[in-house]
């Protein structure tokens, strides 16, 4: 059995969460779904790699481009066991989940998502999961469907199989978890309804990788996606995962260095994967820091993350609920759900509603949360959305209830 794990001891971590904000409160950073602070043993293992061993990697022979060139080649290393995957030549480091979805609708679509075909997703997806399979069906002439949700936030999986029985889908892209309503997808039952058509799968794990133990190899999906950033990375680090076989089979993203293995006046060959993949000098400090970041979520293990966030909801959803005038939305079975509350609090605006709590050092998101076809389905324009992880407390769940009710006595609701 692990000790007890004190979230005290794991604010020490986080200096930024002692920062005074406005009106200088203490910052109550609930943003998380957004973007998670970052520990000194990431911010620190950054500043190591640019003090002691900068180099561009995988060219030169001397010191420290084998130094950075292992550190960077540790993190791939790294990645693989966070999420069980067997091969890392199938791992490639992009940009973020922006990044890896565009480069499959790109390299994969362009050669494979042909005139009348359909690629499927949902009603509840981030705006990146969405445009890409907006430009590829419109440019290709092929249609894009939705897959609707019920009033509880769960997907109606008999309409995936509708489209799946025209013959026509070559691609079902779904996120593992939803950023605005926290609802997470049986991504089991997709796959599986996938898999009998012999549709491919492509798994958006921006919400999921950072709150819960993934196993992508258990997963059965095609493609998988997220970013280091939303898991006390740093930004500008994601990760495009593939099989070997369809990333071997797909043309190229970017060309440039690195990717290619000879270059000639009209024709080129590509490396191997993943290079082949990765062209020009990627964010190699990034993806070094990004190894500390699964160190230390490794330490705590992600059971505790779940289980820690899973509290948490569970008791700021109570405190919320017994609020007059506030509207939740998202499943109240947290077996379903993460570490995600989005709500609105009579008819004041959200951005209104987060500028007041702001006042109080809290930090939430206010807006479309980049899922406009979802605020659609909800029928509202947008939602205040607070987002927890391994730092945040009890406390800091009351101090935003009592600052909601400083907002409504504002607003002379109370
Ligand atoms: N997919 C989901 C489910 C997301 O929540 C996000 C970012 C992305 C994709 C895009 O990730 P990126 O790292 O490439 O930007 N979500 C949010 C959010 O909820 N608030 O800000 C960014």
């Amino acid at each position: 059995m692990q000790a007890a794990i004190s979230t005290e001891k794991i604010r020490e971590d986080f200096p930024i969460l002692k920062r005074k904000v406005r009106n200088n409160k203490t910052l109550v950073y609930l943003d998380n779904a957004a973007t998670t602070q970052k520990p000194v043993q990431v911010i620190n293992a950054i500043s190591d790699y640019y003090l002691n061993h900068n180099s561009n990697i995988h060219r030169a022979v001397h010191a420290l481009a084998e130094e950075a060139t292992e550190a960077y080649e540790t993190t791939r290393n790294k990645v693989a066991q966070f999420l069980n995957i067997k091969d890392t030549q199938e791992i490639i480091f992009v940009r973020g989940t922006t990044e890896a979805i565009n480069l499959v609708a790109y390299a994969w679509g362009r050669q494979n998502v042909k005139q009348g075909d359909i690629v499927v997703t949902t009603e509840y997806e981030h705006h990146s999961n969405i445009v890409p399979w907006q430009l590829l069906t419109q440019e290709m002439g092929a249609k894009l469907e939705y897959i609707g949700m019920d009033d509880d936030g769960k997907l109606i999986l008999d309409q995936l199989d509708t489209y799946l029985a025209t013959g026509k889908v070559k691609l079902v892209a779904v996120s593992h978890m939803s950023n605005v309503l926290g609802t997470i997808t049986d991504i089991d039952d997709v796959v599986s309804r996938c898999k009998k058509a012999g549709v491919k799968v492509l798994v958006d794990g921006a919400q999921s990788v950072p709150h819960m133990k993934v196993d992508v190899s258990a997963m059965g999906c095609d493609f998988f996606a997220f970013s280091a950033h939303k898991m006390l990375g740093p930004t500008g680090v994601g990760i495009l995962w593939a099989k070997k076989e369809i990333l071997e089979n797909m043309v190229p993203f970017h060309g440039g260095g690195d990717m290619i293995r000879e270059v000639h006046k009209y024709e080129t060959t590509w490396n191997d994967l993943p290079y082949k993949f990765e062209a020009g000098t990627p964010n190699i400090a990034d993806v070094i820091g990004f190894a500390a970041a699964l160190d230390y979520l490794n330490n705590l293990g992600m059971d505790f993350v779940r289980q820690h966030e899973i509290e948490l909801t569970k008791y700021a959803l109570e405190k919320l609920s017994k609020i007059k005038g506030m509207k939740l939305y998202g499943t109240s079975d947290m077996s379903r759900r993460g570490g995600v509350i989005s709500f609105n609090f009579a008819d004041i605006h959200p951005h209104d509603l987060a500028t007041i709590i702001d006042e109080d050092g809290i930090a939430i998101r206010s807006g479309h949360h980049c899922a406009q076809v979802l605020m659609e389905r909800l029928d509202v324009a947008a939602t205040s959305r607070a987002s927890f992880y391994i730092y945040n407390t009890k406390e800091e769940v009351d101090i935003l209830v009592n600052s909601l009710h400083r907002a409504a006595r504002l607003f002379k609701l109370e």
